[in-house]
């Protein structure tokens, strides 16, 4: 069921990454585990093979753009309907909507603007997938486990 326990992927991005520490501590008071977080600067290649689907689109340049401008925190993430409630922790997209309507997610708190919006997280377990493999090659994906296997994985 959706209440099992769930990796999913997110990314600190480039203007929000100095306050790494405080979104950590954000993270694990919400109930998740911080299985794996890595420092990085993404290559324009990496950047357009992450945001591939997104090609062609009128906002695709400003994203790599911004994406790359300075060093992102990937993390691999653990809970009980970890995909689901990381992007609740999110917010929405558009920062303004945020503000509004979910004061305390992260992109109301660290996001600036519609591209510069602080944070990402996978959409599906699918995208989960794929992504914690594209950044965690060595983690093992398990689409969802039970409290008791997790042992083994996590
Ligand atoms: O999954 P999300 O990050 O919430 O949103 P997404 O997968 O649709 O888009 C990926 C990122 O691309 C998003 O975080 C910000 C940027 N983006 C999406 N739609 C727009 C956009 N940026 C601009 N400037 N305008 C858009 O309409």
């Amino acid at each position: 069921t959706t209440r099992d326990i769930q990796k999913t992927f997110g990314i600190i991005k480039p203007d929000a990454s100095h306050k790494k520490e405080d979104i950590f501590e954000r993270i694990i008071d919400e109930g998740f585990t911080i299985i794996r977080h890595e420092t990085m600067q993404l290559s324009r290649e990496r950047a357009g093979e992450f945001y591939k689907e997104h090609e062609g689109k009128s906002f695709y340049e400003k994203l790599i753009e911004y994406m790359t401008s300075g060093p992102i925190v990937v993390m691999a993430l653990c809970k009980h309907d970890a995909v689901k409630e990381w992007r609740k922790l999110m917010g929405p997209t558009n920062v303004d909507d945020a503000r509004k309507n979910h004061p305390t997610s992260l992109r109301a708190i660290y996001g600036k603007n519609m591209t510069n919006n602080a944070v990402h997280g996978s959409d599906s377990l699918t995208s989960a997938r794929r992504e914690l493999k594209f950044f965690f090659p060595k983690l093992s994906v398990e689409p969802s486990l039970s409290n008791q296997e997790s042992k083994e994985y996590i």
